[in-house]
Order: C-alpha cells, then structure tokens, then sequence
C-alpha cells in the first residue's frame, strides 16, 4: 500500500510530566503504518479491495493543505447488531469490540450523526481510562477523525484521560467534544469490558437524541472513512501534523489540575493534609485516577506518598473490579475500619468520575454525601462561594438532598439514572451540585460526575471545620460530620441490592410483572405495614428541551416516604443486572445509630415479595449489596 505523506512536520512542547524527554513524535524513518497493516481490528472484507481516494478526486472530507493532501481510504463495511448505547455510552466484552470493524463502525456511525459543523475542522478530545484496547483503540479513532474531516485531535499522553478530565479539557480549550475509552467500573482486561463515550461541546455525555441516530447509523453503515497516516506516539506530549489535521498529546494532568485550584482553597486544604494528626488514604484502583492522585494529592496538597495505594494505572486494574464500593474496594474498607486506620480514606472508580467516602469505621452513603457536600458547600469551598444555584439527583438517589434544597430554598430537580441529565440543567444555569446513589457526586464546574472533586470537597469540608483546632486538640471527623447532618435534615436510610448477571429473560418478565402491577395499583392500598401512596413506572420531561425519557424504574412510594425502586442496568456487558433500591426516612435522632441494613430489613423482605425476584431470576442473594 502507498504511503504518500504531502508534509509531515513535528512540533515539540515541553512536557509538564516529571522526567520526560524531548524526542521525536515520529521515528523520521516511519514506514508505512496504516490501520491495516498495523494489526488494528479495521479489515476489509476479503473481495472487496480497499478504495483510495484522494483529497482531489473525493467529496468525502479529504484533508488539504495548499496544495498538499492526505490520504482518505473508503473502506467498505456492513451493519453490526447491538451497537445501541445504554446509561452511560456503549459497552461490550473488549473481545466483541476487537472484532473487525466493530469500533470502527460506531465511531464512523457517530460522524454520520453528527451535524458537518460539529467535527468539520473541529477540535475533538480523546482520552481513557488506561484499560485493555485503549491503544490500538487510540489509533482507529484518530485516523476515522481524520478520516472525516476532523481539524485537530487533542489527546491524553499513553491515551490517559480520566472521564472528569475529558469534560474539564473541552471545556477549557473549547473542544467541540470528546471520546472517552472506558467501561468506567467495569473490569477490564482481554476477558473483561470496553467501552466508549462521547461527549458535547459543553463537555456533557452526548443526549440520547444523539445516541439513537448513532444506534440508527450502525444498521445501515455501508463506510468507513479512514486517513492514510501512520499510527501516533502516543507516548509523549507534543504535536504532530499531517496536511491540516494535527493530534496535539497533552498531558493529562494540567488542564484539570488548574480547574481544582480554581474551584478549591488548596491552601486549607494543604493544611489539613500536612497535619501529624490527619490521617487520609487514597485508593485509586489501579486505574485512571493513580495519574491524578500523586501530582494533586502529594505534590500539591502535601499529602504522604504512602497514602496513595494502587496508584499505577494497569490495563486490567491489577485484576481488579475498578469499582469504589464496599465489596470491590475492600482493601480500603479494611484499612478504613482498623483501630489505628486513616481518618479519611476514599476511593474512585477506572475512569475516574464515580467516589466513595470513608471516615474512620464510618460509610459515607453517596446519597448522604451528596447532601452533605450542598449543605456545606458555601462555606467551605470558593467556587460555591455566592451559594448553589440549585440541586438535583437522579430519581433512585436517597431524598436526603431534598430536604437540604428545602432548608437552603433551592431549586430541585430529580431526573432518571445517568449523568447525561444533569447537563442541561446545568447550562441553563438552574443547577450546581448533583448526585447519583451509585457513589457519583459532582457540580457544574464540568459535566461529569467527578472522583476526585467529591474528596476535595469532603477534605475542604473537614478542612473547614478543623482549620482552628490545636495539635493534640480532637478533629471534627467525617463521622462527627454526618451525624450532625442526620441530627439537622434526619437520616434517610438507603441501600442498594445488586443482582448481577442475571438471565435476561427471568429479569425483563419480572420488570413485566411489575410494570402490570403499578398499571393496577391504587393509593391507600396496604402493602404490609406500608401504605401505598403511588407507584409508577419513571418517566422524565427534560425542564429545558422538552425531551421525554420513560420507562427509568419502577417506584413503590409509602405515605410515610419510604421507598422501593426496581430498575435494570443500563451498563453492564453480560446477561442483565437487576438493581433494588431500598429507602426509608428517619426522623428520630435516637435511632440514627442503627445498622442500615436493620433499620431496612422490613421493606428489603417487602421488595423481595411484591418482585417475585426469586421466582423469576432464581437468585437467592444479592451479589452486591450498597
Ligand atoms: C450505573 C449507575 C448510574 C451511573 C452509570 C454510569 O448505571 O447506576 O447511576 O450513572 O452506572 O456510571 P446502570 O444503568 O448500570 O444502573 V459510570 O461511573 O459506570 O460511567
Ligand atoms: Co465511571
């Protein structure tokens, strides 16, 4: 195959990362290492040969520089089935996106989708989380871009870029969007998941009136158009050039970091890190926030080395499930709930967006810690300084942060599962801080929900409350925090049963079996000690453009504000993971202290019954329980 390069020029940057060197981009004696002949999953059928088409005899988004060109191949392809998003991008077992042209179509099916002006000559963002296929991901996505016309790619070095990142970059260097290369908590690994994202100019997940002419794309694709250019180093910040398209490395640190700062006092927070009688541990997972947790934790907060654990990103987080939660973040847990443990410990899922908080023998519940954050973010953090605009939660989320939009007289919003419905809400300017029961937590400084922010917040909260305690003198703790919380607002006991996996067939018959119920179903009836105010199947009118999104969970709710919500995953790769969420408010400070798993047990039996889940999935226990 030719390889014709017009002009091929290297411009160096410096890099900001520790050690690194200026050497070329490119080994100036490059081959040709095209999409073919460099092993990536992008094949022609066997008959029909791959079409060159050049700048000058094409419509089809060649590149022109002067009189210079680069390449654009046509490659022929058929439809794939399946390629349709659910909660949070497309994601499938890696080995189903290493098949040929698998990747390939959808990205392609994606520019089919998109209005001209919105990549033409655009800027476009590309980053992930550091699993399994990134790479060789990498390579196929920048030559599709190029491929259609893309004007500049901006992309994390080693293809790093946590999913906060992502959004925080586009929206700084006014990105037209950005692709995000991860199965965020699922595992990763040859055997395990991929995933990828897009999202929009103001740095939000793509909306699903995005998503589905996508999906509608992939079943008719017939084409994918690809640049004739090498793959890129992607192993050193700098910018390469072909023709007018250029790929800028950027280190994925930076832009994100200033972001922080402006948000955060680092000075107080500084200053609670540092102290002898603070303990604080970070457990990034072996995923993509061990790129982010020793430049911002240590170098810049003062931090102890030591407190950053599994803080080497790995394609397969280290075997892990990159997941911050009770069960797959054990190690944490364990440490966590040691006599002699750290005072703050938390954690962050593999691309970086979702958090879990601990104290000392202390779980800080995403529900409870997403209020708590807006109750105290106008005191203890700069960037809420004036106060929230508003608050909001997705529809299974605890109604703890209802009530502090009550006391505080904010506007509130509660909108289905998935982040892509706060952005709007944010754009228009009617929303600040906002949270997902499924440990994500974030504001409107980007929009995506944000790992490494919610500790921030947390340590600007302890911060706050400890900036004038002596040496020897007792800390406020996070434990002190959240019970003064439950003491002002009352506790809203939730939790989250998980059935991963399941037959699809059993789980889809049992959201049948519910939806027929709720269609049936009165206010007043008893079910159990519990009386019935209403139940219904979710339904959402985006306050701003007037989308609808129905069918977003089942919902039993009790007179006394207690509540059972039934939904399937919209994540998962594998069978069909059935969730239940279990909520019931509390009042009574005398009875805060009581295990939420007790304090629930009642309507957790009542899920159980009214659900059939046994009968219909043949599960006996949960295999995650929140
Ligand atoms: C889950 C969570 C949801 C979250 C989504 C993406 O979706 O429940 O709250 O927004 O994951 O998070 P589902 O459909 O499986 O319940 V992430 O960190 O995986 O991008
Ligand atoms: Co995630």
């Amino acid at each position: 195959m030719s390889s014709t390069y017009a002009r091929f020029d290297t411009v160096f940057l410096l890099s900001r990362l520790a050690g690194a060197k200026y050497s070329p981009l490119w080994p100036s004696s490059s081959s040709s290492s095209s999409l073919l002949s460099s092993g990536i999953h992008l094949r022609a059928k066997p008959n029909s040969p791959l079409r060159s088409v050049t700048a000058s005899s094409s419509s089809s988004g060649a590149i022109v520089s002067g009189s210079e060109s680069i390449e654009i191949k046509s490659v022929p392809t058929k439809p794939i089935e399946g390629q349709k998003t659910g909660t949070s991008g497309l994601r499938k077992k890696v080995k189903v996106f290493m098949q040929d042209n698998y990747l390939a179509n959808w990205i392609q099916a994606l520019f089919n989708s998109l209005p001209l002006e919105d990549y033409k000559d655009a800027t476009l963002v590309l980053g992930g989380d550091g699993r399994y296929f990134n790479k060789e991901a990498s390579q196929i996505i920048i030559k599709i871009a190029a491929g259609n016309g893309v004007g500049n790619i901006l992309v994390g070095q080693e293809g790093i870029l946590s999913t906060p990142a992502v959004s925080a970059v586009i929206r700084k260097r006014k990105a037209n969007g950005g692709f995000i290369m991860s199965a965020s908590h699922n595992p990763g690994g040859p055997d395990y998941d991929w995933g990828i994202k897009f999202n929009y100019s103001s740095g939000q997940p793509a909306p699903e009136s995005i998503t589905d002419k996508i999906y509608g794309n992939t079943l008719s694709i017939s084409e994918i158009k690809v640049a004739e250019i090498p793959d890129i180093d992607l192993s050193h910040v700098g910018v390469t050039k072909y023709g007018n398209f250029s790929v800028e490395v950027i280190d994925p640190v930076s832009d994100y970091l200033e972001l922080m700062e402006d948000v955060f006092d680092f000075d107080l927070i500084r200053g609670l890190l540092s102290r002898s009688d603070f303990g604080f541990m970070f457990d990034a997972m072996h995923a993509v926030t061990g790129a982010y947790a020793k430049p911002i934790f240590v170098d810049n907060l003062g931090a102890k080395p030591d407190s950053i654990s599994n803080g080497v990103p790995l394609e397969d987080f280290g075997h892990g499930h990159p997941d911050p939660n009770l069960t797959y973040a054990k190690d944490l847990v364990d440490v966590m709930y040691r006599d002699d443990g750290p005072d703050f410990g938390a954690a962050s899922d593999g691309d970086g967006d979702r958090n879990m908080v601990l104290g000392n023998k202390f779980f800080v519940t995403p529900s409870d810690s997403v209020a708590i954050i807006a109750a105290n973010a106008q005191e203890a953090i700069p960037y809420f300084r004036a106060g929230p605009k508003g608050l909001a939660r997705s529809m299974p989320t605890s109604g703890a942060l209802d009530r502090v939009a009550e006391k505080l007289k904010l506007p509130f919003f509660e909108v289905p599962t998935g982040w892509k419905f706060f952005g709007n809400l944010m754009d228009a300017g009617k929303l600040s801080i906002c949270g997902e029961e499924s440990f994500g937590t974030g504001s409107d400084h980007i929009r995506e929900k944000d790992g490494i922010w919610a500790v921030l917040a947390w340590l600007s909260i302890l911060a706050h409350r400890n900036k004038d305690k002596k040496s020897g003198e007792k800390l406020v703790s996070v434990a002190d925090v959240v019970k003064e919380y439950w003491a002002t607002y009352g506790r809203n006991f939730f939790s989250r049963y998980d059935y991963e996996e399941c037959e699809s067939e059993g789980a889809n018959k049992m959201m049948e079996y519910l939806r027929d119920i709720v269609s049936k179903s009165k206010g007043g009836e008893n079910y159990g000690n519990y009386v019935l105010q209403f139940a219904d199947d979710f339904s959402y009118t985006d306050p701003v453009d007037g989308s609808v999104a129905s069918k977003q969970g089942v919902r039993f709710v009790f007179t006394d504000g207690s509540r059972i919500i039934f939904r399937l995953s919209g994540t998962g790769s594998a069978g069909a993971t059935v969730r239940i969420y279990i909520e019931q408010f509390e009042p009574d400070v005398s009875k805060h202290d009581v295990d939420a798993q007790i304090a629930l047990k009642p309507l957790i039996d009542l899920a159980l019954s009214v659900s059939k889940l046994k009968e219909f999935t043949g599960r006996e226990k949960p295999t995650v329980i929140t």
